[in-house]
Parts: structure tokens; sequence; C-alpha cells
């Protein structure tokens, strides 16, 4: 694969990729040292025909991307920053969510006890702090998409840095006795995200596994939609992937897009 940024040098880990045990997802393995963003340069690589299963992973992104133009946060070393690359025939409505669901059930796997929600859209949570995002970008040439699926957790993040981020934000090493290697949990997570994304593709995927995994259905939500701002109670998810909401009035509406905020937290015991 071509390097078009002088900075960086791109490498293909087959020492990792025999660690996998995954079929694609992950064959093959790129990681890189210092990069702008996986997403950016894999949505490249997508037009230029890489294989599906690609995987892009950093030590820091220099512009990590959040949704709407937002950034990704992350100093050298401290997350798991990748992205893959796929090219579903089906169900790319649901992978986001897909994703939350594999991604929270890798960090449970690494982090037991770990109280691992997940939050629509793209949250996956420790105790209503947000611990890992996704980013799920598109290209799309004649009948095919390729999807770019970006994943940042927050490994070993220093808490001035999560303190410093506008939303509360934790990190697997503040929720976790054990350190959690990066590798490890990029292993789990590949295999994680391949079982969930057949299921995507076989449409044997059910929207019951992401209700299980999430606690703000039924609660009193807050939704910022570009200029607007209003409340209502999180009712479900659909299969295209929207989220139904109960407007204060009464009005059921489905939200595609937006930011959504939980008005009474769910208080932990433990
Ligand atoms: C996301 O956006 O949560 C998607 C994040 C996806 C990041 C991955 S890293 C690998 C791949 N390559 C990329 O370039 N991106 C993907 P959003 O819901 O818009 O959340 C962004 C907001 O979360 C920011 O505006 C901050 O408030 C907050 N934030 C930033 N860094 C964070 C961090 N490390 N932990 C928790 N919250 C963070």
């Amino acid at each position: 694969m071509d390097n078009d940024c002088p900075r960086c040098t791109i490498i293909r880990r087959s020492d990792l990729e025999e660690q996998l045990l995954t079929r694609f997802v992950g064959r093959p393995l790129y990681w890189v040292d210092e990069i702008d963003s996986t997403n950016r340069m894999l949505l490249e690589w997508a037009t230029e025909g890489a294989a599906e299963g690609t995987v892009l992973a950093a030590d820091v992104q220099t512009a990590g991307r959040g949704r709407r133009g937002r950034r990704w946060v992350a100093p050298l070393g401290t997350g798991l920053l990748l992205s893959i690359l796929v090219r579903p025939a089906d169900g790319v409505a649901v992978v986001p969510l897909a994703t939350a669901v594999a991604v929270a059930e890798a960090i449970e796997e690494r982090v037991p006890g770990g109280h691992v929600r997940v939050k629509w859209p793209n949250d996956v949570r420790i105790r209503d702090r947000k611990v890992a995002g996704i980013l799920t970008e598109a290209y799309t040439a004649g009948d095919e998409t390729a999807l770019v699926v970006g994943i940042g957790v927050n490994v070993r993040v220093p808490t001035d840095v999560l303190d410093a981020l506008p939303t509360p934000a934790t990190s697997l090493s503040l929720e976790s006795e054990c350190s959690v290697s990066r590798i490890d949990l990029l292993t789990t997570l590949l295999s994680q995200w391949e079982r969930v994304y057949e299921r995507v593709q076989a449409g044997t995927w059910s929207l019951s596994s992401w209700r299980q995994r999430t606690d703000m259905l039924g609660r009193c939500i807050t939704v910022v939609e570009d200029e607007s701002v209003w409340r209502g109670t999180a009712v479900d998810v659909a299969g295209d992937g929207a989220l139904i909401v109960r407007q204060e009035t009464g009005t059921v509406r489905r939200l595609y897009a937006g930011d959504v905020t939980i008005r009474s937290p769910v208080r932990y015991i433990s």
C-alpha cells in the first residue's frame, strides 16, 4: 500500500495477523506510528481497491475524527485507534449499532464486571462516561459501498486529558485494577467485531443485543439536532438505525442523526 504521508511509516504487522482468530478482518493489518486519521487514510485506500477486512491502526492521530467535524483526542500510545474496511452487501444501517455492541463485549472480556453500556448512536460507556467512540464513514462507487468503521478506545488516556473534554469520559486504566494491553484488546475486538459483522451480513444479527447493552431506553433524554434542542423519552431503536423518541408533546419521532444526553443518570453501587 502506498504511503503518501512522508512523516509516517505504515507497517504491515504480519506478527499480529498471526495472533488473530479472525477469518478476514485484520488480514491485512497495518500499524502506523502517527497519522492524521486512520479513517481518512483507509477511505483513500478503499478508493484504490484495498481488500475487505483491511485494518489500519495508529499510535497517535493528529486529526482524529469524531462526528460532525469534531475531534477524537488520545495522546501517543494511550488509545486503541483503528479503522476496519468492509464492503457490505446489506445491513449498512445497523453496522454502527452492531459495532458498539462488539466493542462493549470486547471491553467486558478484558475488564470483567465493568458495566459497559452502549448509547445511541455511537458511544460505549462505563459508569455513564464515554470510553469508546465509533465513526462509520462510507465511500460509494456505482453499486458498491465501502464502509470504514473507525473505533477509538481509551486504554490509558491520562485523567487531565479526559477532564479537559467537554463530556464525561473515562479510560480502561481507571476502570480496571489490571493493566489492559492494546494488542490484547485489538485481537479480542477484531474477533468480536467479525462475529457480529458476519451476523449482520447473514441477516441474523438482532437489535435485541443492542437493547440488552443499553440503559437509555425508557429514560428521559435531551436531543440536540442541528439548531434545535428538545426533550423526550428514548423508546427503542429501529432496523434502519434510528432512535425512536417520544417527544414531550406525545409525538413519536425517528432520529437518524444528532446528539443525545441522558437526563437522569443511573446510580451504580459498586
Ligand atoms: C465519536 O464521535 O465518538 C467518534 C470517534 C471515532 C474515533 C476513531 S479513532 C480511529 C478512527 N479514526 C478517526 O479519525 N476516527 C476514528 P463523536 O460522537 O462526535 O464524539 C466526539 C466528541 O467526544 C468530542 O467532541 C469530544 O467531546 C469527545 N471526545 C474526544 N476525544 C475523546 C476521548 N478520547 N474519549 C471520550 N470522549 C472524547
